[in-house]
């Protein structure tokens, strides 16, 4: 076993004691990160907004027109908990915003690999309009070209590093990691950056006096049992704005204001919803 020593620093400690908190707390927190009493806010006023994202506009700009125009939808998930939930999550989202309902298309782990490969775009149909990634995309190059030869638009969602190239001629490219995007927040997940696509969408279409009676807006608020579970399991790192994320959504969940299956899975585990943690 071996102890290893967080260092606190002395700026934070002191802006956290004079705060008011005990001082061996505020200690525990600098040596974790906490620069001062607004990072311990998480109240979800404190979420930041979408529009740092690099190219977020215009993926929110083509996702709406999808929308409005009933467009056929593929979603390039993962097989893994975030590539999961961020699937589910644009696939609810864009139901909820009066889109068509897409269709999910997750690699075969053991034939297909990872990602959107010219195998998962061959299995798409000849009438798709637009292909979106979650969780993936960044580093296919050879899948989304094998999608624009097929006239497919596409979107990536992704927040893996990006490598020296990126794929081509995407309607947008969305990801915290990719060189030039000036959102603060890197260790965002992959289901975060689909939360935001469909924050950003929503707005445009807000814009666009889509919504009204016969059409409510969606509460994105619904979504954050996933964005919590997903940041958690993909062993996000906990930044402030994943902590946000994960206290909000940990709370619908302890207040069983969550989806289904996530009860029901807490329920196999044997575990109460009112004693979730991280
Ligand atoms: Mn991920």
């Amino acid at each position: 076993m071996r102890i290893q020593l967080r260092q606190a620093e002395h700026e934070p400690v002191t802006a956290l004691t004079s705060a008011g908190i005990d001082p061996v707390l505020a200690r525990i927190y600098s040596a974790r990160g906490v620069a001062g009493p607004d990072d311990l806010d998480l109240g979800l006023a404190g979420l930041a907004s979408y529009t740092q994202l690099k190219d977020i506009d215009q993926a929110a700009k083509r996702l709406a027109i999808a929308i409005k125009n009933a467009e056929k939808l593929a979603i390039a998930g993962d097989f893994d908990s975030d590539g999961a939930a961020g699937a589910s999550l644009l696939i609810e989202g864009i139901l909820d915003l009066g889109g068509r309902l897409p269709s999910l298309f997750i690699p075969n782990r053991m034939t297909q690999g990872y990602g959107l490969s010219p195998g998962l775009v061959a299995e798409m149909p000849a009438d798709t309009n637009l292909v979106i990634t979650v969780d993936n995309g960044i580093a296919s190059i050879a899948g989304v070209a094998a999608a624009r030869a097929r006239g497919f638009d596409v979107i990536i969602t992704d927040h893996h590093l990006a490598g020296e190239r990126l794929p081509e001629d995407c309607a947008a490219i969305v990801n915290p990691n990719q060189p030039g995007c000036a959102f603060p927040w890197k260790g965002t997940a992959g289901v975060g950056v689909a939360f935001y696509l469909i924050a950003a969408t929503r707005a445009k279409l807000r814009e666009d006096e889509w919504f009204g009676d016969h059409r409510p807006e969606p509460n994105l608020s619904k979504y954050l049992d996933l964005v919590a579970l997903a940041t958690i399991a993909d062993v996000a790192p906990f930044e402030r704005n994943n902590r946000i994320f994960i206290a909000a959504g940990l709370e619908r969940i302890r207040q069983r204001r969550c989806r289904i299956g996530i009860l029901a899975l807490l329920e196999v585990a044997g575990v109460e919803p009112e004693n979730v943690t991280a």
